[in-house]
């Protein structure tokens, strides 16, 4: 049934010394011509190469033509047989021609505004030649683009070139998934880097036409990237050139092609008049991303798709590892586990569940996950807290001497580990090897000075995983006494059975626990503690993440209380007094202490309570208690609004940008009470994006935003970036009851060019955001949804799939609505010529 496999993984029957492409661009027939020097290593294999959509011009060996009785050509490739191979190394020479006008599936070669790109990760490289296109098999690559256009680009050193053509040469080996061309009307924004050991390396980014002024910012990024990973990893950058150039259609955010990276342009254009500090932030991490992963993916990479992980969960954590030292460590630590529950423990718990290394899979784009990235990384962090600092610093000393060059998988990376630091990680790689979101419920007890902890594990089924073994779960713990003094300071559990207990000896008192500091384990903690408790530590935990995480769970049950018409406990609007009060405090934290759960995380919470979650319930308890935390505390949210006003030029740093955010934050709030007033007075006087579109959430959140829409449209619609927000933004934040009937009619507006993945991400993503909306009563928002899947599935169906995610959480919901969401979901299944893409996704979601 088209299902790949971990366990028939087999070596490539031949290696590839060397890769020698000629490419003669046009637009509807574009030439390729390639010559590969091959070796077998098997005695009479067959040549099978991959290729899809190609159209065969000529094939030949050691410049011979083969005869029609020497080859096959299927739909997938090109065979060649046996008795056509000479027995030693051999050349074989193909000519295909391709259209890259007709890919709207954006991978592979394709134009977007009249340039081309390419995008080959994970199997777009054949789509541009018959190829062995897996990530083993890694070669040389030598370039000659010829194209009427001034700027020709591909990987590595560029070699020579004149009017019409440029040659390129990469001399590091890579799989094709990391190839790049690029071609078109593009102007640099240039800089250069010196590297540790002294070599000049040339920066280019490389954008359309008038958006050279909004790369400064993600220049700075590269360099601030590229000095970080010689100082924290030891890693030098290995080319004379690093280019990245800025696409308009791209179905994600960045690819670190070698030497040449292509980026959405969401994530390189930045000005402050277009681009919030949060997309600052996030534009700063993507260009550390795909650079770091120049070592950690490039130079190590993958042996097969099933080991993604290995490079997407270490280079997470890495640009995650750098934000938190550029920017507020704790801060980060606490956004990052927002959107790992929100994304990843979402994905584990339901019918998407898989494991950070699956083992199977029909189509491998449906795996760039939420579970691959975001725990993959959380798996680095546990490993670096089990073997501290230093010993994580040997294992990737080690790794790095001894996989440069190769293409690895997760037990070469827990070897080095092993070796590096002479632990055990048997029971760990249990992490990798098995999906779920392990439960550790905690028991106290506290007899003559003894204060021990009891915890108990457990991970619920996953698909096709009934059974799960305990796990090595590293739990960092702290002790405060009852006048908030740290009386033990963190320390590292290891829990590795089922149920254990853990004793700390003569106190004077009982103590108050703070445990999983920093969520020292991706793990769900169920852990009665009375609203005096969590107040206590909401606000004296000296650990900032369980400060946060106090405050969080009060909001969180509060919540769940009210949604289910329960007795909500009084404590949480009043514990939040003193971390509103507490000016030591950052205000980028305070600034999180105030924003409450979303109403997904609420059903979820639900949910795993035995309750069925109602949406709309849950969206009014959280108005409601919206509107009770502006009344609590209006005066002081009053005088927050006002003294976080961030004077002078706009700065994207994390100081002023954390001001911003409380200020918004008290904005969102006070905008209850107020009438919208301040939010309109914001809007009207806004000099940067964060401030104007803060205030326009604030508006559609109340339902006073037509005029200030109005005006935003007006102002923007001829900068896609910001229009993409003007989409998302209304339909995420608007009342639920009216979203299904908005997205239908921003669907007709002219600006809604469905074919550009950011724009439909925007109108689709701004619906599923909407959780009582996307999930009305009736059905409007699944069979809306359902109907743009399918529309878009023959077109892009790559972006169509990822996009079917929004449906991952319909068995939590009551019968009528399961009913809705499955018919809409069965419909997709049953078009004819569904792709294997959207048919994966919507038979797994299916179940
Ligand atoms: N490696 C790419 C993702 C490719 C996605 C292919 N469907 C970007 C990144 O993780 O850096
Ligand atoms: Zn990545």
């Amino acid at each position: 049934d088209g299902t790949i496999r971990l366990a028939d993984y087999t070596p490539y029957p031949f290696t590839l010394e060397r890769v020698t492409l000629r490419v003669r661009l046009a637009p509807r027939a574009t030439r390729v011509s390639a010559r590969l020097e091959l070796a077998p290593q098997v005695d009479g294999a067959a040549l099978v190469l991959d290729g899809e959509m190609l159209h065969l011009i000529s094939v030949a060996i050691d410049g011979a033509p083969l005869g029609p009785n020497d080859y096959r050509v299927t739909p997938t490739g090109l065979t060649i047989h046996p008795a056509a191979l000479p027995e030693g190394p051999f050349s074989l020479e193909t000519d295909v021609e391709i259209a890259p006008e007709a890919n709207t599936a954006l991978e592979g070669l394709y134009m977007s505004n009249g340039m081309y790109c390419t995008q080959c990760e994970a199997e777009g490289f054949r789509k541009i030649t018959y190829y062995p296109d897996r990530p083993d098999v890694m070669a040389p690559f030598r370039v000659r683009i010829e194209g009427d256009l001034p700027v020709l680009l591909s990987n590595g050193n560029p070699v020579a070139s004149g009017p019409g053509w440029a040659e390129w040469d990469d001399p590091w080996p890579k799989p094709a998934y990391l190839f790049a061309l690029v071609a078109g009307d593009l102007v640099a924004h240039s800089d250069s880097f010196t590297t540790q050991s002294g070599r000049e390396v040339a920066l280019n980014i490389y954008v359309r036409p008038g958006d050279e002024d909004r790369c400064a910012f993600a220049m700075e990024a590269l360099k601030r990237s590229m000095r970080w990973d010689e100082t924290e990893y030891g890693r030098e950058y290995d080319l004379d050139l690093f280019n990245i150039v800025a696409v308009d259609d791209f179905n994600m955010g960045a690819m670190e092609n070698k030497g040449l990276n292509i980026f959405n342009s969401k994530w390189v254009l930045a000005s402050p008049e277009t681009a919030t500090d949060k997309d600052y932030e996030r534009i700063e991490a993507i260009i550390a991303h795909e650079y770091f992963h120049n070592w950690t993916g490039n130079r190590i990479t993958c042996r097969d798709w099933f080991q993604l992980c290995l490079k997407e969960g270490l280079t997470v954590f890495r640009d995650q590892c750098f934000t938190a030292d550029l920017r507020l460590g704790p801060v980060k630590r606490i956004e990052d586990v927002m959107t790992l529950r929100a994304r990843q423990f979402r994905e584990d718990q339901g019918p998407l569940a898989h494991p950070p290394r699956p083992d199977h899979y029909k189509e491998i784009n449906n795996f760039y996950t939420a579970t691959v990235y975001e725990k993959g990384a959380e798996l680095v962090g546990m490993l670096k807290r089990l073997v501290g600092d230093e010993g994580y610093r040997k294992a990737l000393d080690l790794y790095f001497a001894r996989h440069d060059g190769q293409a690895c998988t997760i037990e070469d990376w827990l070897a080095v580990f092993e070796e590096a630091t002479g632990r055990d990680l048997a029971q760990f790689k249990h992490w990798y090897t098995d999906a779920g979101t392990p439960r550790v419920t905690v028991s106290e007890d506290w007899a003559d000075g003894r204060y021990t902890l009891t915890f108990e594990q457990s991970t619920p089924p996953t698909p096709g995983q009934p059974k799960k073994p305990p796990r090595h779960i590293p739990i960092t713990v702290g002790l405060l006494s009852p006048n908030g003094e740290e009386i033990v300071s963190s320390t590292v559990l290891e829990l590795t059975k089922t149920r254990e207990s853990f004793t700390f000896e003569g106190l004077g008192a009982k103590p108050v626990a703070s445990i999983l500091r920093d969520f020292s384990a991706p793990v769900v903690l169920d852990r009665k503690v009375s609203t005096t408790e969590r107040a206590f530590l909401l606000t004296h935990d000296t650990d900032p993440f369980n400060r946060w995480e106090a405050g969080r769970m009060l909001a969180r049950e509060c919540l769940m209380a009210r949604a289910t018409a329960g007795t909500a406990e009084p404590g949480y609007l009043e514990a939040l007094g003193p971390v509103l009060a507490d000016d030591d405090a950052d205000p980028a934290f305070r600034a999180l202490c105030l924003s409450l759960p979303g109403e997904d995380e609420i059903a979820q919470a639900l949910f795993d309570a035995g309750q069925t979650p109602d949406p709309d319930a849950i969206h009014e308890a959280r108005e409601t208690l919206a509107k009770d935390l502006a009344r609590a505390h209006e005066d002081r949210l009053a005088a927050l609004y006002d003294a976080m006003a961030v004077p002078g030029p706009y700065q994207p740093d994390a100081g002023p940008a954390g001001q911003r955010s409380l200020r918004l934050a008290a904005l969102g709030l006070l905008s209850r009470l107020d009438g919208g007033a301040r939010a309109e007075a914001l809007f009207a006087s806004a000099h940067n994006m964060t401030e104007s579109l803060g205030a326009l959430s604030s508006l559609i959140a109340q339902g006073r935003a037509e005029a200030a829409l109005a005006t935003f449209r007006a102002r923007w619609q001829g900068d896609r970036l910001v229009m993409d927000k003007w989409f998302m933004t209304q339909l995420a934040l608007c009342p639920p009851e009216t979203a299904p009937d908005l997205a239908r009619k921003l669907a007709d507006d002219p600006l809604f060019d469905w074919k550009n993945p950011n724009r439909f991400r925007a109108l689709m993503g701004g619906l599923a955001a909407n959780h009582a909306g996307f999930h009305r009563r009736d059905g409007a928002g699944y069979r809306f949804y359902a109907d743009w899947l399918i529309r878009l599935d023959p077109v892009n169906p790559q972006t169509a799939a990822r996009l079917s995610t929004a449906f991952e959480t319909w068995r939590r919901l009551d019968p009528a609505r399961q009913a809705l969401a499955r018919a809409a979901l069965e419909r997709i299944l049953g078009q004819e010529g569904l792709s294997r893409d959207l048919a994966e996704m919507t038979g797994r979601l299916l179940g």
